[in-house]
C-alpha cells in the first residue's frame, strides 16, 4: 500500500517540478491529487485533511508562489509535511540481545492486531528474519482461524496450541518452538482488551514479565 502511495506522490511532485510559474490552481491540482493517494493508502479522512490544509497554507503564500522555484518549494512543504504527518523520527523495532525478539501486539478489540502482525511478519521475512505468528488469542472463537489463514497466505509458521490454553503458556511454547526451529521474530497476536477489563489485563502482564517482550 505505502509503496503504491509513494509512487503516485512522486508522479504528483513530479509535474509541479517541471513548471517555471505555479499558479494557486497548480498547487490546488497537486494536492488534490495527493489527498486523493493518501485517502487510497487508507490514512484516516481527518489526518489527511489538516494535512492538506497545513501544506495549502503554507504553499500558497507569496514567498513561495513569487520564488524563483516555487515548484521545488511547493515539494518541500508536502515533503516536510509529509515526514511530521509519519511521526517525524523513524523508530525501529529493536531486536533482542538474544533472539527470538519477542513481539506483542495489544490493542482493542478490531483495532487491527491480527492484521498488522500478519503485515509486521511480511516486513520481516522480507529483511531476511524469520518470524512465527503466535495464535495467542484464545477468547474469540474465530481468531486463532484467522491467523492461520493469514499465515497460510504468505506461507509463514503459525504457532497454536488452541483455544484450552493460558496465553501465559502459549506465549512460553511458541519461545520454545522458535529457539528449536531458528525463528528468530515471535509476533504475538494478543485478545483485544479495554484497560478496565482486570483479568485480561493481568494476562497481558503476566505474559510480559514471562517472556519480556521488546
Ligand atoms: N481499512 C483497513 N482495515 C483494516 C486495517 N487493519 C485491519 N483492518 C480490518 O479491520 C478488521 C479488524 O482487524 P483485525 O486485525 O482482525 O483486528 P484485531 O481484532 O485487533 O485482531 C478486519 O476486518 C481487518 O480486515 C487497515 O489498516 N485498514
Ligand atoms: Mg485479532
Amino acid at each position: 500500500m505505502l509503496e503504491g502511495l509513494a509512487a503516485k506522490i512522486q508522479a504528483t511532485m513530479k509535474k509541479l517540478r517541471g513548471k517555471g510559474k505555479l499558479s494557486e490552481g497548480d498547487v490546488k491540482e497537486a494536492l488534490r491529487e495527493v489527498r486523493l493517494a493518501l485517502l487510497e493508502a487508507d490514512v484516516n479522512y481527518k489526518v489527511v485533511k489538516d494535512f492538506t490544509a497545513r501544506v495549502q497554507e503554507r504553499a500558497v503564500g507569496q514567498e513561495v508562489m513569487q520564488s524563483l522555484t516555487p515548484g521545488q518549494q511547493v515539494i518541500k512543504i508536502v515533503h516536510e509535511e509529509l515526514t511530521s504527518l509519519m511521526g517525524g523520527a523513524a523508530s525501529k523495532l529493536e531486536p533482542a540481545l538474544r533472539p527470538p525478539t519477542v513481539v506483542m501486539l495489544v490493542g482493542l478489540q478490531g483495532s487491527g492486531k491480527t492484521t498488522t502482525c500478519a503485515k509486521l511478519a511480511r516486513y520481516l521475512r522480507r529483511e531476511g528474519r524469520r518470524p512465527l505468528l503466535v495464535a495467542a488469542d484464545v477468547y474469540r472463537p474465530a481468531a486463532i482461524k484467522q491467523l492461520q489463514v493469514l499465515g497460510e497466505e504468505l506461507e509463514l509458521p503459525v504457532f497454536s496450541m488452541g483455544d484450552k490454553k493460558d496465553p501465559v503458556d502459549i506465549a512460553r511454547g511458541a519461545r520454545e518452538h522458535a529457539f528449536s526451529h531458528g525463528n528468530d521474530y515471535v509476533l504475538l497476536d494478543t485478545a483485544g482488551r479495554l484497560h478496565v477489563d482486570e483479568e485480561l489485563m493481568t494476562e497481558l502482564v503476566r505474559i510480559k514479565e514471562s517472556l519480556e517482550p521488546q
